[in-house]
This record gives structure tokens, C-alpha cells and sequence, in this order.
């Protein structure tokens, strides 16, 4: 069962994230990562995409060319969960390997 990610538990997750912003209006986090060209952020997208298949947590995300904005917010709980720092975690280590 996925818990909502509250209190000091939280606070620690979200201060080992880096470039990561809680949303304003709704309890998810956001980034956005930019690439050098559309060929690069798509195979970022595509490795994600494998790993959050993988995971079964999936990211709403948008792309326009190189640049790829995206929520994590677990829609189980309608908030954030472990598994949205974990996946935000992939996907920083995932971008580094993709030339941004
Ligand atoms: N992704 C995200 N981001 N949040 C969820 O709550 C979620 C998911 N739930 N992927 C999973 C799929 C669930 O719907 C399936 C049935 O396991």
C-alpha cells in the first residue's frame, strides 16, 4: 500500500531533490528539463518511459522540442509518495546521461 508522503519524512525527501518544486495548486511536484535537440530529450523520454513501466508509476509530462516539463504525484493517494521522489531520482540521473 502507497502512503502519502507527509511531516518531516517529506521535508527530508524534497531536500535531496534537486531542481524539483512542489506545484502550487495541487500536492504533486514538478521539473522541467531541457536538452540540446528533440533526438535527445526523446530518448530521455523513451528511458523513462521504460523505467516507469518498469516501476508502474508514470509521470504526466509534456514535450515541445528539447524541452520536457514534468508532474509526479501518486493519483492512488491524490498526493506525493515515495515513489514519486523515487522516479524524480531516475529521472535526474537518467537526464545527466542525456547531454542536457
Ligand atoms: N502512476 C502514478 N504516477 N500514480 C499512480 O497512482 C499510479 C501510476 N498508479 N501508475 C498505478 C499506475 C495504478 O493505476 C496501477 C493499477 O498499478
Amino acid at each position: 500500500m502507497v502512503e502519502k508522503l507527509v511531516g518531516a519524512r517529506r521535508q527530508a525527501a524534497l531536500a535531496e531533490l534537486h531542481g524539483w518544486a512542489e506545484v502550487e495548486d495541487r500536492d504533486a511536484i514538478r521539473k522541467t528539463f531541457h536538452f540540446p535537440d528533440f533526438a535527445t530529450a526523446w530518448g530521455f523520454m523513451t528511458r523513462v518511459a521504460l523505467k516507469a513501466e518498469k516501476m508502474d508509476h508514470h509521470p504526466e509530462w509534456f514535450n515541445v522540442y528539447n524541452r520536457v516539463e514534468v508532474i509526479l504525484a501518486t493519483h492512488d493517494v491524490e498526493g506525493l509518495s515515495d515513489r514519486d521522489v523515487e522516479l524524480a531520482h531516475h529521472m535526474d540521473a537518467i537526464a545527466l546521461e542525456h547531454d542536457r
